[in-house]
């Protein structure tokens, strides 16, 4: 399997993330795709090769024109406001929730972070805008692999994308890389596409991206929202809406499932892949079900991924697998690449 990795993504170093009342060290860190690289390389898994960067119109099919001219040019806003903020990282701390407006774009650059994020999780960077769209650019060229046939493609890549929206941030991500992977494969004339989402965390973002289209199914196995970051989405009752009723599926888990539990669901998610006869597949890679995952609660053990490689080749569909979270460091390569090697060793 080719692998379409992101050398970019080091550009994107996260100080600190808000928890509990606390600046605590981020938790998405750059040595989480050194090691995935670093496994790839050992276990001889295929060529890796850098992509090219991508138009932004590109990445306007899936997200807003006034969030990705406020993502290229916030960084030189925050600097602006104070030179010594050159040495902190940028995070939101206001929210126009219910009841406030969004139409208007205020002045205030405090006031746009609000606007197009959620999370006070998510520091923006001197190198976020570069590595994310470098990283939407390793999305896109996976895509390109598996439409000019090859079997899958691993977009390997930081920061991870799929919480976010068409015109937000959060939960470490800014540009949705599956979305727009899912999007390309499409505008390529793969009529249906299938998006399946096994991060321990539901994809929010991507969720709402395609919540009303009917031309993408998307299917998210994860930590029940209840108690399970994003809390406010990610519910089995979300179905869809309008054209895309029926087209959405969340499988929300326990914290605490083990792998038997959650290998049921995976293979019910695909049930329901399979009777959407899609062209094509796009897998939101999450590595963070893991037992040794710091901020997650699933237990899923390093041989188990092997085995979710297997049932995801067993759906037989081109595929682009795209990196997402997983934050035990030193597992999460091999954690990674036994996906990807259990799938080509089913998929022959
Ligand atoms: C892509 C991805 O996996 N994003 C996840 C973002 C989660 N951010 C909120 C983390 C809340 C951390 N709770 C920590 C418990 C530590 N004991
Ligand atoms: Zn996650």
């Amino acid at each position: 399997m080719r692998t379409v990795y992101n050398a970019q993504h080091v550009l994107h170093q996260g100080k600190v993330e808000m928890f509990r009342g606390e600046l605590v060290p981020c938790f998405e860190v750059p040595s989480r795709a050194d090691y995935v690289l670093a496994a790839l390389k050992r276990r001889g898994l295929g060529p890796v090769e850098e992509p090219r960067e991508p138009d932004l119109a590109v990445l306007a099919r899936v997200h807003a024109p006034r969030y990705l001219e406020f993502l290229a040019g916030a960084w030189d806003e925050w600097v602006a406001l104070d030179p010594a903020n050159a040495q902190r990282d940028a995070l939101p701390s206001c929210w126009p929730i219910r009841s406030f407006r969004h139409d208007v774009l205020p002045a205030s650059f405090a006031a746009r972070m609000g606007l197009f994020s959620y999370d006070a999780g998510t520091p923006l960077t001197s190198g976020t805008w570069a590595a994310a769209r470098a990283g939407a650019g390793c999305a896109l060229a996976a895509a390109g692999h598996v439409l000019r046939g090859e079997r899958a493609a691993f977009a390997l890549t930081r920061p991870p994308g799929h919480h976010a929206g068409v015109d937000f941030f959060g939960g470490y991500c800014f540009l949705n890389n599956a979305a727009i992977a899912a999007q390309a494969l499409r505008d390529a004339g793969v009529e249906r596409v299938a998006v399946l989402d096994i991060d321990y965390h539901h994809g929010n973002g991507t969720q709402a991206i395609f919540y009303e289209r009917a031309d993408v199914q998307f299917t998210s196995l994860h930590g029940d929202p209840h108690t399970e970051y994003p809390y406010y989405l990610g519910y089995a009752d979300e179905q869809g809406a309008g054209a895309g009723l029926g087209f959405n599926r969340n499988l929300p888990l326990p914290r605490g499932t083990g792998f038997e539990r959650w290998r049921e669901a995976l293979r019910e998610a695909l049930r329901g892949i399979a009777d959407f006869r899609p062209g094509a597949l796009v897998v939101s890679l999450g590595l963070d079900t893991f037992e040794g995952d710091p901020i997650a609660g699933f237990r899923l053990a390093t041989p188990d991924y092997l085995r979710i490689g297997e049932d995801l080749a067993g759906a037989g569909l081109p595929t682009v697998f795209v990196f997402e979270g997983g934050y035990a460091v030193e597992a999460v390569g091999i954690n990674a690449v036994n996906v990807l090697d259990g799938f080509m060793h089913r998929a022959g």
